[in-house]
């Protein structure tokens, strides 16, 4: 198949510019002015950016958490992405505690074999360490292709593991040439404020919020940034929602550390006043929460200091049903929200309309910067001749609404409902082919690829 994109804005992490590109089999293979290859398809892009496919750093499809299932799987919710522009996702394989990361990684392969529609790889997470763990770290990282190693500061019993056990880790990662990540909040400060209210009877969603006030986040995200120190290790910190672990992470970096920073559309778009919406807060029940305004401001402009390189979702949806498994108790709500169709919408219409971030800005962090931290640049991240033909075309002046009623997300509410939205995926292509066109997917089950990662450079970006 060849494709040509003609007269589209073309916006890079470096740069924008009128031009062509020219599509062969998986790749891009030219860029310039008036192209004349002969091409199968045409496409015209006039008055449309076009953009490197995004990238989401942080999803959890077909996860077992809190005695149930995340409810988007593979399909779906890789379909949902690619509606959305989101070409490539990067999800979670948890492993059982007591059991070796290998098992958990061929059960992960089983979710995503035959179903994905997009591409993706996996962080492993390593939520028991000890020293055959540790062997099964440099196997993973040499021989498989995954190279960040997700940590889990709270969710004690499950998924946490202790600080011994984190040096140990990073120590390991470090010696190997990979990244270790982390959930970064004090679980036992948490679980002592859960168990608090719980006794108390404040059991309804906004209990769930005053449970895991800044402090938490801050103080683990401080904890861990002294770990990476001591090891020499590289970090990344997921889902970061406030101006306290951002100061920690300010801190950090004023030593010359390479820490990287993920935050999710949610904490630069919401916050907390709505868990004061009784029951219906469930669906904001996330972790770490929702936060207040001067979160998002901080957010926002830590993006723009460079201390936040990537936005990602958490896209960790449950269906309302599910959510009522906590209707008496806010500690029983599975955590999570639908989010992985939507973010580069939300990025574009909040961030660049509003002035908050510029349109280079806008690529670096939904594609760029996790292509280059997650070992992946130049192959996806940009558009460049040679990278796998991963892009979207954007309609900026199109508005629609967001609503549950025509997500693609296996799920039955939208956080978001009634949400007005400037600017719309269009097309979107992956590896040379269209996988979304007049709202349809055209692309089905299987056609999505795993991408094996390389090794991490602190100096990346
Ligand atoms: N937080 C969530 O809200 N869901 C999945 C896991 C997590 O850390
Ligand atoms: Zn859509
Ligand atoms: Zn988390
Ligand atoms: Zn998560």
């Amino acid at each position: 198949m060849s494709i040509l994109i003609k007269n589209g804005q073309i916006v890079t992490a470096a740069e924008t510019y009128v031009a062509d590109i020219y599509i062969k089999e998986e790749q891009i293979v030219a860029i310039g002015k008036h192209l004349n290859y002969k091409a199968e398809k045409v496409i015209d892009a006039t008055g449309k950016l076009v953009f490197p496919g995004g990238i989401d750093p942080h999803v959890h499809l077909d996860m077992p958490f809190m005695g149930t299932y995340s409810s988007d799987d593979y399909e779906t919710g890789t379909r949902a992405a690619l509606h959305g522009g989101t070409t490539m996702v990067i999800d979670f394989i948890l492993q059982t505690q007591g059991d070796t990361l290998h098992n958990a990684l061929k059960t992960w392969q089983q979710k995503s074999k035959d179903k994905a529609i997009g591409d993706y790889s996996y962080h492993m997470a390593v939520t028991d360490f000890n020293d055959k763990v540790a062997k099964e770290v440099v196997q993973i990282i040499e021989g498989e292709g995954i190279t960040s190693f997700k940590t889990f500061m709270a969710y004690k019993g499950a998924l946490m593991i202790d600080d011994g056990q984190m040096v140990q880790l990073m120590k390991v990662v470090e010696k190997h040439g990979g990244l270790v990540t982390v959930h970064a909040t004090n679980g036992d400060m948490i679980d002592s404020l859960i168990a608090k209210n719980r006794v108390e009877g404040n059991l309804s969603p906004l209990y769930h919020y005053l449970s895991q006030p800044e402090v938490t986040e801050a103080e683990a995200s401080g904890r861990f940034t002294d770990m990476l120190e001591y090891t020499n290790c590289p970090g990344y910190i997921v889902h970061m929602t406030c101006e306290g672990a951002l100061n920690a992470v300010r801190r950090s970096t004023q030593r010359n550390q390479k820490v990287f920073v993920e935050t999710c559309t949610q904490y630069l778009m919401l916050d907390a006043s709505l868990y004061e919406k009784d029951f219906d807060g469930a669906k904001w029940v996330m972790s770490p929460p929702l936060r207040e305004k001067k979160d998002q401001e901080a957010l926002w402009s830590g993006i723009n200091q460079g201390l936040i390189q990537t936005v990602g979702t958490d896209h960790c949806p449950f269906m309302w049903e599910q959510k009522l498994m906590g209707k008496d108790d806010f500690s029983k709500i599975p955590n999570g929200h639908p989010a992985i169709e939507h973010r580069l919408e939300f990025l574009y219409s909040e961030g660049v309309r509003k002035g908050k971030i510029s349109l280079t800005k806008f690529v670096e962090i939904s594609s760029t910067n996790s292509a280059k931290i997650f070992g992946m640049y130049p192959r996806k991240g940009t558009i460049a001749i040679g990278s796998d033909a991963d892009i979207v075309i954007f309609d900026p002046k199109k508005e629609h609404i967001i609503s549950a009623e025509t997500h693609h997300m296996n799920c039955d509410y939208s956080g978001y409902e009634g949400w007005e939205v400037t600017g719309k995926t269009e097309t979107v292509i992956l590896r040379g082919k269209v996988a979304i066109e007049n709202e349809e997917c055209l692309l089905k089950a299987g056609n999505g690829k795993f991408i094996p990662r390389g090794k991490t450079s602190k100096t990346v970006i």
